[in-house]
């Protein structure tokens, strides 16, 4: 064994080379990889007595792309291209082992070599405009010669990854290795050298290439369809103009292209926006001062409530092979909550997403209940009742009488006091919140609430099951509507000002659409249905003019055919499709000018400052207030949680873009002209007089953790 540097070795076994890349966690072609790499295929090259070297990485991954941390950063030689090149090159054959996740520049390298084998269960792809950007070491000039341009296509322009047995079929990997990955790669390599197998270079194949030349129309439909998905990415549609370039160019030109447009992806916005967001998303993972990590796996759950949110947090744990008593004291409810469970697995059944088995499987997993002391084996228990704090409470005292000593005690509220609820039991150190999205089986995004009394083995066991079941868990602590809804709130409070004050509810639902939310205020309201709102309002003694009269004209969204839009089974965009009605926009002119408000035109940039200014305050107050970590927690949020664009980073990546000086400014004008509201947050006013930003902002802990510490103190 010769070491070359910390995380490259050359080993031998007899006639063969091994290069072993050894660089946790991801084994990616940092500075390091790439320097190791060029200098043991230099070595093992020049070896009279080697006859082929073999590729493999150490750990639980081959190669899973370039190092993300060097974006944005001088770049240092030898670059990943070179290094490809060196390999393809090589007068011996280099033959790439792969196990793991084979991504990106991992999978360019893998192209380079002349032979590709990989584990079973290995996945292969190219999801660089996940990050923004385009496959910018070969990838797009070489996957096209192995698997056709239209396929190469699709694989590049969604990202979407193969199994290593569709790479087999596809022709991008040559064997597969059951048993010892090293041991077989080893074997498949004595046999090229006995056989003496030519060195295959993929640059030097074209017949993929010829069936796509002269045919534009193959690239003009390829860049329809994404203009059509990707809404405003920009990187989907580089990577169709290089691979078009493979096809048309000689292969260096085409490599030469494909530089250029991936020099221009880096340093765009929206791969800036991307890459943010790819390690704001780990982040949020962690807890200063908590291990989250090794937690044992939950096997046992009490769902209590079988409703909407009960049944697709019953799913989400079924999903995750977790056994669930789902509690109702209403056998009928309990009957239809299953019923409708079983018919969500069925229809993804129908759509091939899993097999009849796997239903009975989930539903095997879900025992029904109609007696609240059948919590008593459940690890952990999440109630899903009613929004409404007597009940609650009632039901946690019950909870209290039956639940294991060490259960986790979660509640599904959405706007409840978890204090309160707390309150309730002798053992508020258990009690978190374990706030899910609707559908709650589909959406990713899990808010899990820590009160100031909450445990810190609680959060860490509550993170950890957000992970089980496949979710994003964010931690936030305790505050009316939590963070996303909070700024939902401000939002929305928004929207209802601007359609009194000019704009009309296809305008700012378009606003924020070309800005790349899938759908707008108004048609969300619709889809989600009034009344929900309404109920809400009335509880609290509030009122939303327009909202209110659509309501008791019984235009309660979407399910009646009718809200802030009209919607017509016959529309040929679509049955939920919202068509601008004339009415609402009357009923909107009139109510303004019951208010003797003098409506005036508003542009869309206006409309769009107005709606986006006062969300970034809120999440500005949020931060100041300590009830998030960090700003990237409240960007995870919105993006999973509430559509926010991906390429815009969230509210406080695009804050921080925009700068927040800028921010601050506009929100003093609107204070001017429409009232305290628009105040800006005095984090906000700091960091803008420091030309600081929220991302470089940490509040340490969270506040609730602080008024703990300031209570055992
Ligand atoms: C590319 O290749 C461009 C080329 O075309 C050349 C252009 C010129 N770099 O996700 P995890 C870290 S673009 C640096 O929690 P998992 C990650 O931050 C790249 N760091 O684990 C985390 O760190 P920490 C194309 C990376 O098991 C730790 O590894 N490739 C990278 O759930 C564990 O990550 C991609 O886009 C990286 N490339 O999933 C693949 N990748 O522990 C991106 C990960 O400090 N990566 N880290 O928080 C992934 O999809 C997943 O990380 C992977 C593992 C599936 C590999």
């Amino acid at each position: 064994m010769s070491t070359i540097n910390a995380s490259v070795a050359l080993t031998r076994h007899d006639s063969i080379a091994v290069i072993t890349i050894d660089s946790p966690p991801v084994n990616a072609l940092s500075h390091g990889v790439r320097e190791g790499l060029v200098q043991a295929v230099a070595q093992a090259g020049q070896d009279s007595t080697v006859r082929a070297i073999l590729i493999a990485c150490a750990g639980t991954t081959f190669i899973a792309g370039a190092d993300i941390t060097e974006f944005g950063k001088p770049p240092k030689d030898p670059r990943i291209s070179a290094v490809i090149a060196a390999i393809e090159d090589c007068p011996k054959p280099i033959i790439a082992a792969m196990h793991g996740t084979v991504l990106g520049g991992g999978l360019e390298l893998a192209l380079g070599c002349h032979y590709r084998v990989a584990a079973p269960a290995t996945r292969l792809g190219l999801p660089e405009v996940n990050l923004g950007i385009i496959p910018g070491a070969g990838g797009t000039q070489r996957l096209p010669r192995v698997v056709g341009v239209e396929r190469a296509i699709e694989l590049i322009t969604t990202a979407s990854q193969l199994s290593a047995k569709q790479a087999l079929e596809a022709g991008l990997v040559d064997a597969l290795i059951d048993g010892d990955l090293v041991q077989g790669a080893l074997q498949f390599a004595r046999r090229v050298v006995d056989e003496n197998k030519a060195l295959l270079r993929v640059r030097d194949r074209d017949e993929h290439l010829v069936t796509a030349r002269g045919n534009p129309a193959l690239f003009e439909k390829a860049r329809a369809a994404v203009a059509r998905k990707s809404r405003g990415l920009t990187a989907p549609l580089a990577a169709i103009d290089a691979i078009e370039a493979a096809v048309n160019l000689p292969f260096e030109q085409g490599l030469q292209r494909e530089r250029e447009l991936v020099t221009a992806q880096v340093s765009s916005d929206q791969s800036k926006a991307l890459r943010y967001f790819f390690f704001a998303e780990r982040e949020s993972a962690k807890i200063p001062g908590i291990q989250t990590g090794d937690v044992a796996k939950v096997q046992q759950a009490a769902v209590i409530g079988a409703g909407t949110m009960g049944g697709g947090i019953a799913m989400s744990l079924a999903n995750a092979g977790v056994a669930v008593t789902l509690i109702d004291l209403n056998p009928e409810a309990l009957e239809r909550g299953l019923g409708i469970i079983r018919k969500n697995y069925e229809n993804t059944a129908r759509r091939g997403g899993m097999t009849e088995s796997d239903v009975s499987a989930r539903m095997a997993l879900i025992r029904p209940s109609t007696k609240l002391a059948d919590v008593s084996s459940a690890e952990v228990i999440v109630e899903a009742v009613f929004e409404n704090t007597e009940l609650k409470k009632s039901v946690f005292t019950e909870i209290d009488r039956h639940a294991r000593a060490d259960a986790i005690l979660g509640t599904n509220t959405s706007t409840l006091d978890i204090d309160e609820i707390a309150s309730a039991t002798a053992r508020p150190e258990s009690v978190i919140g374990l706030h899910f999205f609707s559908p709650a089986n589909v959406m990713k995004l899990l808010e899990v609430v820590r009160t100031g009394r909450t445990s810190e083995s609680v959060v860490a066991r509550a993170m950890a099951l957000g992970r089980q079941m496949r979710k994003v868990p964010v931690l936030v602590g305790t505050c009316d509507g939590f963070v996303g809804n909070r700024i939902l709130r401000a939002r929305s409070k928004q929207a209802e000002q601007i359609i009194m004050q000019g704009g009309f509810p296809e305008q700012v639902d378009r606003v924020l659409q070309d800005f790349g939310f899938p759908m707008g205020v108004f048609a969300m309201g619709d889809m989600a249905g009034l009344d929900i709102g309404w109920r809400i309002r009335k509880e609290r003694g509030l009122k939303s003019i327009v909202a209110d009269k659509l309501c008791e004209m019984g235009r309660l969204g979407q399910k009646a055919g009718a809200g802030y839009f009209r919607y017509d089974p016959a529309n040929p965009e679509g049955a939920r499709a919202p068509i601008v009605d004339p009415i609402v926009n009357e009923l909107i002119l009139q109510a303004s000018r019951d208010q003797n408000i003098e409506r005036r035109d508003m542009d869309d940039v206006l409309i769009r400052e107005r709606l986006l200014y006062p969300m970034i305050n809120e999440a500005a107050k949020i931060l100041e207030e300590g009830v998030a970590l960090r700003a990237g927690d409240i960007d995870v949020i919105w993006i999973y949680g509430y559509g926010w664009p991906r390429h815009r980073g969230g509210p406080m990546h695009y804050a921080d873009s925009i700068g927040l000086a800028k921010i601050r400014d506009r929100l003093r004008e609107f204070e001017r002209d429409h009232g305290d509201a628009f105040k800006p947050a005095a984090l906000l006013e700091r960091l803008a007089d420091e030309g600081g930003t929220f991302a470089g902002h940490r509040t340490g802990a969270l506040q609730a953790t602080a008024a703990a510490t300031a209570v055992a103190a």
